[in-house]
């Protein structure tokens, strides 16, 4: 985290030369079921740059003013999210949606276009919505809403907790997955603090029947507490980092691991 905030942003002609190349990519990290099998994965945004190194968000989203520039990276992630799902059949897929891109005529143009014929792929897509920027209000957004549900496309609350926390979205967005938020993974099995939010917040997906994921979950002792604690699955560096060459196009079997 330190040594990402310590580089400089690049500048914002080399990301939309990034976009036109095809240097935009994912990777992809998986969100582990407390039986040890994959639920799905998270497709998380890296630029690619002529050298070859490849960066994460934190490199080159933070400080990124131009909103068409973040909002055309988002919808790459969506085209190259769909693409994967698409060429891998077994895949289901999470993609992160900037707030900023809910409000965004184009994303929403080009998500049904990608899925116009496509439903058993809108079926496998997740679309994670974070709590750290504030939602647009539900009478706004209710009918794109029910159309995403009519596609079949799942929705999940990602960052749980932290930011701009309202328990009313639980309640009045119908979340099929609440994600979160990894502060509240940080030591679990042994600061009560974390375990009484973490218990309560687990609490409230159960309650309102949404599957629950911790997110950066690091040791293998934090995974056996939060397994106690009724959670469904896990994701974080104690299961999988996040890779640019996943399992699935080596040909290996990687959407069930036992
Ligand atoms: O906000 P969101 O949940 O989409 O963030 C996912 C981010 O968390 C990614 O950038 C991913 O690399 C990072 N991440 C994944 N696993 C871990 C982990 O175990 N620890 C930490 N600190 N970060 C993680
Ligand atoms: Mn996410």
């Amino acid at each position: 985290m330190h040594a990402q905030t310590c580089l400089s942003q690049l500048p914002e002609p080399k990301i939309v030369q990034a976009l036109s190349e095809q240097r935009i990519l994912l990777a992809f990290q998986p969100i582990i079921g407390t039986g040890g099998r994959v639920a799905f994965h998270e497709a998380l945004l890296r630029l690619r740059l002529p050298s070859g190194q490849v960066l994460a968000p934190g490199q080159f989203m933070i400080g990124l003013g131009d909103p068409a520039l973040r909002r055309a990276l988002d919808r790459r992630a969506m085209s190259l999210g769909i693409a994967e799902l698409n060429a891998n059949p077994g895949l289901r897929l999470s993609i992160n949606v900037d707030p900023d891109s809910l409000q965004d005529p184009a994303f929403h143009r080009d998500l049904e276009m990608q899925l116009r014929n496509a439903p058993e792929t809108a079926e496998r897509l997740i679309l994670e919505l974070t709590e750290r920027a504030p939602l647009p209000p539900l009478p706004v957004f209710a009918r794109r809403l029910d159309r995403w549900r009519e596609m079949g496309i799942s929705l999940a609350l990602d960052d749980f907790g932290a930011g701009c926390t309202s328990f009313r979205h639980l309640r009045d967005w119908r979340f099929d997955i609440v994600k979160i938020d990894g502060s509240f993974s940080r030591a679990v099995h042994k600061d009560p603090d974390n375990q009484a939010l973490m218990r309560a917040l687990c609490g409230l997906a159960q309650h309102f029947e949404a599957y629950s994921v911790a997110e950066a979950v690091e040791t293998e002792a934090e995974a056996r507490w939060l397994t106690a604690c009724g959670i469904d699955a896990c994701q974080g560096y104690h299961f999988a980092r996040p890779t640019v060459e996943p399992a699935w196009r080596l040909g290996e079997p990687a959407f069930a691991s036992g």
